[in-house]
């Protein structure tokens, strides 16, 4: 599928201290091993509603890790999915009389748009789960053939043949080290997971499964609903994490490096992803799983089915700065839970307006410690709110100085802030 285009990112001197990342299945800050290449899947949107502000949140959060691994000179191979079929896609369409794929392809293009807006880097491969089916088919099949996935009979109004991963025998088949067994990634107890199972998509009482928490890999198809040729499994449609997992294991890497999302995708999304990934490639999926903390507002997680949403497609036809709204973003570590609030987005308009203001006096020999004490933040789990602050207290003694101002620290340190933070100024 198309992707939106990147803005060029400048070029700084010298580089990127060791790289630190908290890792979600180790439960610590890791230092990421160095590499030439690193790799990483984000988890993307489903597209039946506009991008608020919690999606972006957790797009800036690996934007600042794509760039810090950039500005350490190392390419980046990032892919990222978007699930273009999907039960509350289908359910949006269906209750606003709207087809499915139009409705898809417009929330795709505006969520293309504000990322494009906000200047977050783009994937090298962005895959919808619909074009990935025939790769996803015979995944399923070997997994089913390997007896780590099995059928399901229909019920009332149920048809046959629904295919469930078996994450119980799952569990046992893995004997190596690095083997993945059902809490690995999320390091949840059973009654966490069946509560969140069933919250986030999950079906744990349908009748005729093994394991309460055998999440779907393929569902036959119904009248009414979408459905592609699936070969030996029957006309149907993926389940969520096997089309992650298979689009990861086609694009990238095994392991490739970072498996990112928000939060909320740690169980059981990336949680069974690690599992499938395993059953059908004898390595673990990624290196390590990084989550982005959740976006609130009003003390309630912004979410499409809440509707509790403030839209950045909106801010933008607002006329709000696109800069703005980024940096007011970056104020909050990645990995805390916080709330949009307008207090905040008016103190991020006044700090982008200050260092705007600031550049104009940048005193000679500013730049290169400013950098430095940027980096230093970021290495150390892309603490953004420290390098603000180090763009802060560099903005205050610019405003103050007396010394001559410089056009080439002016330069230099505006650089730093598009290539480091993606703000531009
Ligand atoms: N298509 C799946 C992933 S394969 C999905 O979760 N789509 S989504 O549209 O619901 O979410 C897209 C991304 O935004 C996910 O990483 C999700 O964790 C993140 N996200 C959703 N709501 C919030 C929120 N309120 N705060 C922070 N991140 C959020
Ligand atoms: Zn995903």
């Amino acid at each position: 599928m198309k992707t939106w285009t990147s803005r060029p990112v400048p070029e700084l001197p010298g580089s990127l201290p060791q790289l630190r990342l908290y890792d979600t299945a180790l439960g610590r800050v890791v230092d990421i091993e160095k590499q030439p290449e690193q790799s990483m899947y984000v988890c993307g949107i489903t597209p039946y509603d506009a991008t608020h502000m919690g999606h972006a949140a957790s797009y800036v959060a690996f934007d600042l890790l794509n760039r810090v691994w950039r500005d350490a000179g190392i390419r980046v191979s990032y892919v990222q999915n978007v699930t273009d079929v999907d039960d509350p896609l289908l359910e949006r369409a269906t209750a606003t009389g709207v087809d499915w794929r139009d409705l898809a392809q417009s929330q795709i293009d505006l969520f293309q748009t504000d990322m494009d807006a906000l200047n977050v880097l783009a994937p090298n491969h962005y895959i919808g789960a619909v074009e990935a089916i025939p790769d996803i088919v015979p995944a399923i099949e070997r997994l089913i053939a390997d007896g780590v996935a099995y059928r399901v009979q229909g019920g009332v109004g149920e048809p046959d043949g629904d295919v469930y991963y078996d994450v119980e025998m799952a569990g046992k088949r893995s004997d190596a080290t690095d083997a993945w067994t059902l809490g690995d990634v999320s390091g949840l107890g059973e009654t966490e997971m069946l509560a969140l199972f069933a919250e986030r998509g999950g079906d744990p009482t349908r009748p005729g499964k093994r394991n309460a928490l055998d999440p779907l890999l393929w569902r036959v198809a119904r009248d009414g609903e979408p459905h592609w040729p699936g070969a030996t499994l029957g006309d149907g449609r993926p389940g969520w994490h096997i089309e992650c997992t298979v689009i990861a294991q086609k694009y990238l890497p095994a392991p490739f490096t970072v498996q990112g999302g928000g939060s909320d995708l740690i169980f059981p999304h990336h949680e069974m992803g690690a599992g499938h990934a395993y059953s059908l490639s004898g390595v673990p999926l990624a290196r390590h799983y990084a989550h982005a903390g959740m976006v609130g507002l009003d003390g309630e997680k912004m979410s499409k089915s809440k509707g509790n949403l403030v839209l950045v497609s909106k801010l933008r036809a607002a006329g709000e700065d696109p800069a703005a709204i980024r940096l007011a973003i970056l104020a909050n570590h990645y990995r805390s839970d916080w709330s949009w609030t307008d207090e905040q987005f008016a103190v991020a308009k006044d700090r982008l307006a200050g260092w705007r203001e600031a550049i104009d006096h940048a005193p000679a020999g500013s730049a290169g410690p400013l950098v430095a004490a940027m980096r230093n933040a970021l290495s150390n789990d892309l603490n953004a709110p420290g390098a603000i602050a180090a763009v802060d207290h560099w903005a205050e003694g610019a405003i103050r100085s007396a010394a001559d101002n410089s056009a080439q620290d002016a330069a230099l340190v505006t650089d730093a802030i598009d290539a480091l933070l993606g703000v531009e100024l």
